[in-house]
């Protein structure tokens, strides 16, 4: 027994001291929220402006791990590329690590052609990775020497090229830093717990030595520059936070500061990472996505979003009522991986001809996605994004209640007029069996005044021509738990999904619906659970669909029957669990969709 005890004692020893830096930290989901001591108005008329009208910004993850490209040593691991070093990934030690940077020769670097690659698809600035986790600096920095210019053969300022062809093609610049983790210098959150000469680093060395010169290097040496966007600040005190805003204010009194910076001293919320919300957002705020699965480039991530993909996300942040900041990763030796880069050529070339659908646009007075797009707002016009285009001519809109003064399909500079009805509170248009135009077509309403949502009937609609999604985050909940998850697929893929669980007895998630033509419908419920569920579907016309499936640990649409509704117009909906473990059955949403 008390070897057994020894041998403990020994293991936890050696687990503290072997173990390499870093691998404690994962990519952290809840410290995203902040808000700005000076108003939103006045941020919008100020230096949050460019953020507020641009709504779409690129994002670069590039350093040290994008010449390793998901590679340690012969071997692949999957997940974000810009985390290799983690235990969870290749566990590489940080004297490993820093040696790397001896072959790093970024010679095919061309920030022209990165900036020219933003501005074509559309993109208004550029904020990139000027030191990541792993404590690598892509800048001349004379604060430390593990650097891009001191460290490796490139021996260039490529953050210097990088601001000026930004400027020279009127793009926007900013600087991602990570002020908390630095895996590799002493002190910092995840690095060596003692220095060189084997004396203990606190965190505070790490912060003086390196953080906050180099912070001041970044707001010095690149001109007037946009954003520092500081990430995951994790248990960083308040007064050390506060010396790095105040070092950025003063010496760039015009950059926004992403809420990551800690302690709500962030001008802009930034939500979690890859997620596009479900219902508006007030404030200003930002989605961060990424073109593929990893941040930074892996050799062998070519699951690049398509243009479709990328313009309904960004679409859908405006409308939700935010700005959209979509990375890429370029590789080791600088280039931006062809797939990706054609993808937001592609997105560009349709934002060039509906530039008013995203610049300076509104948010949807209706709250929410519709089944077949978004919708966003301009002035006295109203924008429907349509990426699913009705096949039979007809475009269903639920609640509208305002009189519509024109409606046009528009294809670039050319429009057509096109008719419409009003039924039952629902506009039906009638549209070409072809879509207008390709990833997704626009029809422009106006107004005699700008749409609000007080013109809006907002209970989601059951069009049948169309499925539609009723999500858990706007159900009447009685008597189960509503609550927002997030996990990760691959290491550092993150998704969300808001669900309801701990059904207790008696419990029921309930949506009303607009129904425009009477009849059958599948219903399917989205959920996760253990072993069987029986789950019970009821309507206010006394329908009832109960149905047995087979439920795994992750989110799927499982079909439950038909679902009849007798009458058109407004009815409830309601789904309990019948059979099943209470706390571990998720439910996320209900598909409903034609028979026909
Ligand atoms: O850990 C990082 C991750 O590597 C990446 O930089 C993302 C981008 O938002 N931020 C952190 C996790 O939230």
């Amino acid at each position: 027994m008390i070897k057994n005890i020894r041998q403990l004692v020994i293991a936890v020893i050696l687990l503290i001291f072997l173990t390499p830096p870093g691998w404690s930290q994962t990519p952290a989901m809840n410290e995203m929220w902040g808000e700005s001591a000076v108003s939103v108005d006045a941020l919008k008329a100020g230096r949050g402006k460019l953020f507020d009208e641009g709504n779409f910004g690129m994002f670069i993850h590039w350093g040290l791990f994008s010449h390793l490209g998901g590679k340690w040593q012969g071997k692949t691991y999957y997940g974000i590329g810009e985390w290799i070093m983690n235990r969870r990934m290749a566990n590489i030690p940080a004297g490993d690590y820093q040696a790397v940077a001896r072959e790093f020769n970024p010679v095919n670097f061309d920030a022209r052609e990165i900036a020219r690659l933003a501005k074509d698809a559309g993109m208004r600035y550029i904020i990139i990775t000027s030191k990541h986790h792993e404590g690598f600096a892509m800048f001349g920095s004379k604060a430390d020497p593990f650097n891009i210019v001191e460290a490796t053969p490139f021996a260039r300022d490529p953050m210097k090229e990088l601001a000026a062809a930004c400027r020279e093609l009127g793009l926007g610049f900013g600087f991602y830093y990570s002020h908390n983790q630095d895996w590799t210098a002493p002190g910092g959150t995840g690095g060596p717990k003692t220095n060189a000469d084997g004396t203990p680093a606190t965190f505070e060395d790490y912060f003086y030595r390196k953080c906050l010169p180099q912070v001041k290097e970044i707001c010095s040496n690149y001109g007037p520059i946009d954003f520092v966007w500081f990430d995951t600040p994790g248990n960083m005190e308040k007064e050390l936070v506060t010396k790095l805003v105040e070092v950025v204010r003063e010496l760039q009194p015009n950059a926004m500061l992403c809420s990551r910076v800690g302690h709500g001293m962030g001008d802009y919320a930034s939500k979690g990472d890859m997620e596009v919300p479900p219902e508006n957002i007030p404030g200003l705020w930002e989605t961060c996505d990424t073109n593929n699965d990893s941040w930074s480039y892996a050799w062998y991530d070519n699951n690049f979003k398509s243009p479709k993909e990328i313009l309904n996300r960004l679409v859908s942040t405006v409308a939700r009522g935010g700005t959209y900041l979509f990375n890429v990763g370029p590789d080791g030796t600088g280039q931006i991986p062809a797939i990706g880069a054609q993808f937001l050529r592609d997105a560009g070339a349709w934002l060039r001809k509906y530039p008013q659908v995203v610049y300076a646009a509104g948010s949807s007075p209706w709250g929410r996605a519709m089944p077949w797009g978004d919708i966003t707002t301009q002035g006295k016009s109203v924008y429907l994004s349509v990426f699913d285009w009705p096949r039979d001519g007809k475009l269903h809109l639920p609640g509208l209640t305002k009189e519509i003064v024109t409606a046009r399909l528009l294809n670039g500079s050319r429009s057509q007029k096109i008719s419409f009805e009003q039924k039952q509170g629902w506009t039906i248009f009638q549209v070409p069996f072809r879509p207008a135009d390709t990833p997704a077509s626009v029809i422009e309403l106006t107004f005699q005044s700008s749409l609000q949502p007080a013109d809006v009937e907002p209970t989601p609609g059951l069009a049948p021509n169309t499925e539609t999604r009723l999500l858990t985050v706007f159900a009447e909940v009685n008597g189960a738990e509503r609550k927002a998850v997030n996990w990760m697929e691959k290491f550092g893929e993150w998704k969300h999904v808001t669900q309801i669980s701990k059904w207790g007895e008696g419990s029921w998630a309930g949506w009303t619906i607009n129904v425009l033509e009477p009849g059958y419908y599948y219903v399917e419920l989205c959920y996760k659970g253990k072993e069987r569920l029986v789950w019970n579907i009821s309507t206010d016309e006394g329908v009832v669909v109960q149905n047995q499936q087979a439920a795994t640990e992750k989110y799927r649409d499982y079909p439950m029957g038909i679902l009849e509704f007798k009458t058109g117009g407004q009815h409830t909906l309601r789904v309990s669990l019948a059979e099943g473990d209470p706390d571990t059955s998720s439910l996320e949403s209900v598909r409903i969709f034609p028979v026909r």
